[in-house]
């Protein structure tokens, strides 16, 4: 039914902007006014900041660059932008309700604009972005409030899946990036690349098998590591991953592209590139066709991907056409491309969004993590961060030429 689908259409942009944010306000709530202001971490600003430039961001292209609205509260908005206080000076926050009070305004005065037409659909591409971009502040707040008050290890979670279980895939062609209104301007245009046949994991790697690596000294034998590693490890001497459990079935999670790159080599393998990835995630070997979703075209919904960080194989319903496991929602996966951007890129919406990181300084990862939320899991969906991070939700999987 047409006119059905189009309706839907148009409610799923408001859905998803309604959703992330209840999502957000969710894993605030109960959050303390110490815990709000508190840097976690020194590379990273305080919760409460994050909070702020999430609205401050709506705020300064929905009403200011696209309404043509005067800056809502720009007392804000020298708080709040990206470029305007060093992160160890955002630990002075205003009050949080005052914060509140800010975010609230903002999203008022920006669904007034989404109630007029023609400005969604001429801007559809622009509120995409900011759902996503809120999306990537939440998951990094969730981080840094596990670090503010971590949770205990648990107990081991074991499913009984086969983690040896590499999937073949033939040579021929793979479709990378995406031309739909959310894709975000690293993911185009898409494209096809011709690929060299490979094998890749079916799951990531999990606990149970990086203390195999482990356990065999791994983190002290330089063979497995690279140049680069090698001198990473000296200036950063770590004996297991950053978010260290137990040794069970759930993914490594909170490592290096140096540990991963040298858990590939024990292994006797190496991680995939970008599009080896991708292609796993998209490619349909019955009909010769690429998926939005491993699973299809649905968008992400409950029981395709996890709340949590889950035992691999327990969510099939998440599974690729090719059969791999866990590509979406479980961690995030480094992969050994650099990130660059693909030919006939155009930066949107603004340079410092992505093409101030095309500098051979970081790496690309695919997938998505637990905390990532719907808005940006999907297989063509670009991360990016230096090989030196400990990216505390993500993992990888690994692959081998034919
Ligand atoms: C793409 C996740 C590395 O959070 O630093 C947020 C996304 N860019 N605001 C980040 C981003 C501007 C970015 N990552
Ligand atoms: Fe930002």
């Amino acid at each position: 039914e047409p006119v059905q689908i189009a309706a839907s259409r148009a409610r799923f942009l408001p859905q998803r902007l309604f959703a992330t944010r209840e999502a957000t306000f969710a894993m605030l709530a109960g959050v303390e006014r110490e815990h709000f202001c508190r840097q976690a971490h020194p590379d990273y600003s305080p919760v409460g900041w994050h909070l702020g430039h999430i609205a401050f961001t709506e705020g300064l292209w929905i009403l200011e660059r696209c309404a043509g609205l005067p800056r809502p509260a720009p007392e804000f908005g020298r708080i709040f932008a990206v470029d305007a206080l060093p992160k160890a000076q955002r630990t002075s926050l205003p009050a949080t309700a005052e914060i509140y009070g800010y975010v609230r305004q903002v999203r008022e005065q920006v669904l007034a604009c989404l109630d007029r037409e023609p400005g969604l659909s001429a801007e559809a591409r622009l509120w995409h972005f900011l759902v996503q971009h809120e999306s990537q502040h939440a998951e990094t707040m969730r981080w840094l409030l596990q670090l503010l008050t971590p949770t205990p290890a648990g107990e081991a979670i074991f499913s009984g899946a086969d983690t040896d279980e590499m999937i073949r895939v033939e040579p021929g062609e793979a479709l990378m990036g995406s031309d739909a209104t959310e894709a975000l301007d690293n993911e185009r245009p898409a494209r096809q690349v011709h690929l060299e046949g490979y094998w890749i994991d079916r799951y990531p790697v999990t606990q149970r098998q990086f203390q195999a690596f482990i356990d065999t000294g791994g983190y002290g034998e330089p063979h497995f590591w690279s140049a680069s590693g090698r001198r990473w490890l000296s200036q950063h001497p770590v004996h297991r991953p950053l978010y260290w459990s137990a040794p069970d079935d759930r993914p490594v999670m909170g490592v290096s592209y140096y540990e991963a790159e040298a858990y590939a080599r024990f292994a006797c393998k190496r991680l995939p590139t970008e599009a080896e990835w991708e292609k796993a995630a998209r490619y349909d070997p019955t009909r010769g066709t690429f998926r939005t979703y491993p699973w299809g075209e649905v968008p992400p919904e409950a029981g395709r991907t996890g709340t949590g960080r889950a035992a691999v194989g327990i969510h099939p319903a998440g599974r690729s056409a090719l059969g791999l496991d866990d590509l979406l929602g479980n961690v995030w996966e480094w992969t050994a491309t650099w990130f660059h951007p693909y030919p006939g890129f155009v930066s949107y919406p603004y340079t410092g969004y992505s093409a101030a990181y095309f500098d051979d300084g970081h790496r690309v990862l695919k997938g998505g993590s637990w905390a990532s939320g719907p808005a940006v899991l999907r297989p063509s969906f670009r991360n990016w961060y230096e090989p030196a991070q400990r990216v505390p939700f993500a993992g990888f999987r690994c692959a081998r030429s034919l």
